[in-house]
């Protein structure tokens, strides 16, 4: 009962650059002809933009070995008809690494779209250069308000916090009834804050007075005085927007110093370093996602079991959402007919009813995914879905 069917309506517009009518964009990857049949397969070099080292870089991690199975299982699949090619560039989670990792990709790798970059503070910043460059940029985990605003070239499948959060809070508010709210947040990461803001106005929507807010900036390890704040405030619940290692290191550090509140957290929490960084105080975390490697339908199943054999470990949705991703652009390319940047941004705006690992998946009039969540809860080191506990 907590799977929910969601449909996103329209962003404002807010000054994006929607240009119509651009000038056709030249073929981006030589070998390729502007009209005609192609003589071999499409061969696709692909960017991805992913947070490979630093204190994020699980979360890139993940999204290489998805990448990396989604592009064999591909290339085996599609066979002399599609060769895809993927360079990789780290960016430490930095902005203007991720500036000049798209400017690369764009102009000396010549790819014909971009995957990531990871976080969206860093598609805010770099974002805008793909876009003017007329090449697709794929966001396979941005869940902050606004991504799309960027311009018509950007699209993500990583479902927005302003679905995902709502979705979990009101699951978790049915459940335990909660009467007080404390939020905290990291003040320096757009995902973060745009996170923070959808609780608050979750918490105000339903009925929660809200006895303390604090924040912190990434990086951070030491929380006491922030949550010598909340502990005094004794909330029913407490809110956390962070990325998964200072949110880990908070939900760590409240349990040690006994709140007694239920925690839930957004999707920064979606990765098993929590786990790994909270250790048991995580437990009865409660977060939503939009991929539960424990769902029960065969084609999660069939993922999982060949992703646990290949890497020794069970996907996260990060992992999912990759794999979908490349999926996605790699049908969208065979759909275009050659590897056109132009093309291939026509036919992923076009994308209806993709039944990926992560959920079926289509966009609306703004490129934004609409998905299902589920919200699930922190059991014995492990997520499993809210509605399977009864505590
Ligand atoms: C964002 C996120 C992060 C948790 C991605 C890793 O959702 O930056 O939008």
């Amino acid at each position: 009962m907590f799977v929910l069917g969601l449909s996103l309506s329209a962003c404002g517009g807010g000054g994006a650059k929607e240009s119509s009518g651009s000038p056709a964009s030249g073929p981006a990857t030589e070998g390729q002809g502007s009209g005609g049949e192609a003589a071999g397969p499409i061969e696709a070099k692909i960017g991805a933009v992913l947070i490979l080292s630093g204190g994020a870089a699980a979360y890139g991690e993940a999204q290489r070995s998805g990448l990396e199975m989604a592009k064999d299982e591909l290339n085996e699949k599609y066979a002399g008809k599609l060769k895809l090619d993927i360079v990789y560039e780290d960016t430490g989670g930095k902005k203007e690494s991720a500036i000049n990792a798209v400017n690369k990709l764009i102009n000396e790798d010549r790819v014909v779209a971009i995957i990531g970059p990871t976080l969206s503070a860093e598609m805010f910043a770099a974002g805008p250069v793909a876009n003017e460059n007329e090449t697709p940029i794929f966001g396979i985990s941005n869940t902050a308000e606004g991504i799309n605003d960027i311009g018509p070239y950007v699209f993500r499948n990583s479902l927005p916090e302003s679905i995902a959060i709502p979705t979990a809070m009101k699951a978790a508010q049915n459940r335990y009834h909660f009467k007080t709210a404390a939020l905290i947040y990291a003040n320096n990461d757009d995902f973060s804050v745009s996170g923070y803001k959808t609780m608050k106005k979750t918490a105000e929507e339903l009925g929660l007075e809200i006895v303390a807010e604090e924040s912190f900036a990434v990086g951070d390890v030491d929380f006491s005085a922030q949550l010598t704040n909340i502990k005094k405030a004794d909330p029913d619940v407490l809110l956390i927007s962070a990325l998964y290692k200072e949110g880990a290191l908070v939900v760590k550090k409240a349990r040690e110093m006994g709140l007694r509140a239920r925690i839930l957290g957004g999707n920064g929490f979606n990765n098993p370093k929590v786990f790994e960084i909270a250790g048991d105080a995580a437990e009865g975390l409660i977060v939503a996602t939009p991929f539960s490697p424990e769902k029960n339908d065969p084609k999660v199943q069939a993922f999982v079991k060949a992703y646990e054999a290949r890497y020794g470990k069970k996907p996260d949705q990060f992992a999912a959402q990759a794999y979908d991703g490349l999926t996605i652009i790699a049908e969208s390319l065979l759909k275009a007919g050659k590897a056109d940047r132009k093309l291939l941004r026509d036919q992923l705006a076009e994308l209806k009813d993709f039944e990926g690992v992560s959920g079926k998946l289509s966009f609306d009039e703004r490129r934004n995914p609409i998905g299902e969540a589920v919200v699930v809860v922190a059991k014995g080191g492990k997520y499993v879905p809210l509605e399977s506990v009864s505590d």
